[in-house]
């Protein structure tokens, strides 16, 4: 049986190369981390010994049905590495996530990670963040009002995500709002900015946090290594 599922094929082999006996890795949430997580499940069936701690409830399930044992950040701090996915990428390594709705969980578990790798395919790839027009927030449905109302006034008119039309509810009992943004110029000031809203709890701005990305091009990976 291959490590490669369809449309990560290659990016998901090279990051179980990544992997050692004894590592605890934070378990992304989305396609690509899923199909990482599946085949580190086929690695730990034949005897690879790892813990992994997972972003969100849904890779949480696909985690204990690959039989890969969970722990939490309770039990372990610092993880060895986290392998997740991205929505965008720019030249530094900066990231936007949250398309999946995971991102809060996922910026803790990789802020509490050694490591943060990345897997995307080339389309993700962009010269500016904000390029593919959408940076997803994470509010408390408290301050929902006060947020879409300030996110407006600075430029960036949110729409709540809706799930069977619904507001979703992630993980953490909370709502998303998708911002809409075009290339972002300063995204730093932009996440402080956000972060000063009282109930805007995250943002899907990952500046700083990527170490490696793996993309995958055509039949090729291009490795990128974030320079310090
Ligand atoms: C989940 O909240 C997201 O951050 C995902 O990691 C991101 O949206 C990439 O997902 P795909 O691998 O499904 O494109």
């Amino acid at each position: 049986m291959t490590d490669d599922p369809g449309p990560i094929a290659g990016i998901v082999t090279r990051a179980l190369e990544l992997i050692k006996d004894g590592d605890v890795v934070g378990l992304g949430s989305g396609r690509a981390a899923t199909g990482f997580v599946k085949a580190l499940g086929r690695r730990v069936q034949a005897g690879l010994r790892i813990r992994g701690v997972p972003t969100s409830e849904a890779t949480a399930a696909v985690a204990t049905q690959s039989g890969i044992p969970l722990v939490t950040l309770d039990e372990v701090l610092p993880l060895d590495l986290t392998v997740d996915g991205a929505d965008e990428v720019d030249p530094q390594l900066n990231l936007i996530k949250g398309l999946g709705g995971a991102l809060v969980r996922e910026k803790i578990v990789a802020a509490a990670s050694r490591r943060l790798v990345i897997l995307v395919g080339a389309e993700k790839c962009v010269s500016v963040l904000g390029a593919r027009g959408i940076l997803p927030v994470e509010v408390v449905p408290f301050g929902l009002p006060l947020c879409r109302q300030r996110l407006t006034e600075l430029g960036c008119p949110p729409t709540p995500r809706l799930a069977n039309g619904r507001l979703l509810v992630t993980d953490n009992g909370n709502h998303i709002l998708d911002c809409k943004v075009s290339a972002i110029s300063d995204p730093a000031k932009l996440e402080q900015e956000f972060l000063s809203i009282p109930g805007l709890v995250g943002t899907g701005l990952f500046l700083q946090m990527a170490d490696t990305v793996l993309i995958k091009n055509g039949e090729n990976v291009e490795i990128k290594q974030r320079k310090e």
